[in-house]
């Protein structure tokens, strides 16, 4: 059963965590094990944040669902079987739930909650929490568990309103499914969502029109069910697996890790190489040559590689060199794991709009006007025009800290963070997997898992030695802050208008929102801080 949201009246708990999805579970589950009272708000009315949201057709996990899980419970791992290569949004949806089930977690979570404000109350060294509910609580830690990938960012095209057809975002996409049968479809957006999308559209639409302003690099998933074999054979490799992915950077081992460079290998290894990873799909170029996204002679040589592909694929040449990506380089806006993409454009009934040689002029209630003059009739628009990536939900609350400092304030120039996890001046107060952190690049579960355990273990110390609070000092803060800009600088990353540059978002501030020196750097350097009782953070 849920919780009946309480009455008005302040309750006084130990642990707020915002956010039900993979961390939010997580941190409920290992907190309240230690003992802490604990409340998790929700503002969907179901479980599983992203994958909550994000139930668009041909909605998948990149990474292959034996490693995308769970790994803090052997028994859940052995009990649990994945019904394809990368499952579902539906099927991890299905998963999340069973998880909540299993370790009877529903009874801490307070759905249909959106957290409005929290504000840290010096004098108590307490965080007060503000729902949409009109709850208030006071919490010693918060934590939130608010996702990286959780608020959706609305198409943002002047005239758009006009239009009077059927309007959906992929993130928010109805629950009772859109059925598309017959219909003119348009689309705007070519990243991850409109990719795993637009194959699906174009089954069901009478025609689909594709608006498409930036292609991306998509290489196929080649994704397929699991046999009872294959699943028994990943269950007696669990230990293994795992024990590889926490000590990799990117929490993804069952492609073979490089650590040469494809600028000291021969055209002809390179190619070999090159065609091994479209084979295994998916991500699994991210595991190859260590100096693909630094050294931008070696970045050609693959993106070329992917190029030739896309042109094999696609029958028309003028189409195909539409969707070759030619202006940033291979890999800096996430690769995307297809299945079916470039072949949906041999289709009849399937149309590619550049955007950037024939922009949008006017929409109307019937469709919209291009630049070279055409109309395009529609009787439904989805927009697949991604988000306000790791700081726009945090943005939105009213989160402040010492002195009444606005956290929106502090990191309008950029988020500066201490490890990804805390900002000085807003003690107690944790993110999981936020800006700063390896974050969406490494594996997102194991990242949480970690972040979560490393945040707890800062908790228990703090009772341990009855101390009452822990924030970074500004020296630290800044210290990483620039750290991660220089490691950063260091990448091919810099070069791409993506959301993990924050250049998504007209007005946000252009910085790499992600730590790139790799999972393992980030975590010895974690631990180390821990080991040395929290250097660089003030204890109170
Ligand atoms: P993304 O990757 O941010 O993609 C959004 C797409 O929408 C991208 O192609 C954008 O083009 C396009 N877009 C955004 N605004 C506009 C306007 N105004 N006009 C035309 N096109 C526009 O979001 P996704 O949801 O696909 O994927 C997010 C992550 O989810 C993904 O990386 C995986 O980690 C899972 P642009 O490139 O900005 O020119």
């Amino acid at each position: 059963m849920y919780l009946t949201p309480a009455p008005n009246a302040p309750h006084t708990i130990d642990v707020v965590v915002v956010g039900a999805g993979f961390a939010g579970l997580y941190a409920l589950h290992v907190l309240r094990k230690k003992g802490y009272s604990v409340r998790v708000f929700e503002a969907g009315d179901g479980i599983g944040g992203t994958w909550y949201w994000n139930r668009y057709p041909g909605a998948r996990c990149d990474i292959e669902s034996v490693e995308y899980s769970y790994s803090f419970d052997e028994d859940l791992q052995q009990e649990w079987d994945w019904p394809a290569r990368y499952a579902d949004q539906a099927d991890i949806l299905k998963y999340i739930n069973h998880v909540a089930d299993r370790f009877d977690l529903r009874r801490g979570i307070q759905l249909e909650t959106r957290v409005t404000s929290a504000l840290y109350d010096e004098a108590a060294d307490r965080w007060t929490v503000a729902t949409s509910r009109g709850e208030t609580y006071s919490a010693q830690f918060c934590i939130m568990a608010t996702g990286c990938l959780s608020t959706p960012k609305q198409v943002d095209v002047e005239g758009i309103g006009e239009f009077r057809g059927r309007s959906l975002h992929t993130a928010a996409w109805p629950r009772e499914g859109a059925d598309l049968t017959g219909l003119r479809v348009g689309v705007i957006g070519t990243g991850s969502s409109g990719i795993q999308a637009i194959p699906h559209l174009a089954a069901q639409a009478a025609h689909l029109t594709v608006f498409q302003r930036t292609p991306n690099f998509s290489i196929p998933a080649w994704n397929h069910p699991l046999s009872d074999a294959q699943r028994q054979v990943h269950k007696a490799e669990y230990a293994v697996l795992r024990a590889r992915e926490w000590d990799s950077n990117q929490g993804i081992c069952r492609v073979p890790v490089r650590g040469d460079h494809a600028m000291d290998a021969t055209p002809a290894e390179r190619e070999a190489e090159y065609e091994a990873r479209w084979q295994m799909g998916g991500l699994s170029y991210y595991m190859s040559y260590v100096d693909l996204l630094t050294d931008p002679r070696a970045n050609e040589t693959v993106a070329e590689f992917v190029r030739n592909k896309i042109r094999q694929k696609v029958k028309d040449p003028v189409v195909a060199e539409m969707l070759c990506p030619k202006d940033y380089p291979f890999g800096t806006k996430r690769l995307c794991a297809d299945s079916g993409y470039y072949e949906t454009y041999n289709r009849d009934n399937v149309t590619l709009v550049d955007l950037r040689a024939t922009p949008f002029e006017r929409f109307d209630a019937g469709g919209v006007h291009t630049a070279d003059g055409r109309y395009h009739g529609l009787d439904v628009l989805v927009t697949a025009t991604g988000f306000d990536a790791l700081t726009g939900t945090l943005s939105n609350i009213d989160i402040r800290g010492r002195g009444g400092e606005r956290l929106s304030a502090r990191w309008r120039g950029g988020p500066r963070t201490a490890l990804g996890i805390m900002s000085a001046g807003f003690p107690n107060l944790f993110v999981t997997t936020g800006p700063g952190s390896p974050s969406v690049l490494f594996n997102m579960i194991l990242g949480n898992e970690y972040h979560v355990d490393w945040i707890v273990r800062a908790i228990e110390d703090l009772r341990r030695t009855q101390r009452r609070s822990i924030e970074p000092t500004a020296a630290f803060e800044e210290h990483w802050t620039r750290h991660v800009n220089e490691v950063g600088n260091q990448t091919l990353f810099t070069q791409a208008n993506s959301w993990y540059m924050g250049a998504n978002v007209p007005g946000k501030a252009r910085q790499i929102l992600l730590y790139l020196g790799g999972f393992k750097a980030y975590k010895d350097t974690c631990e180390a801080v821990a080991s040395k009782g929290y250097e660089g953070f003030a204890l109170g």
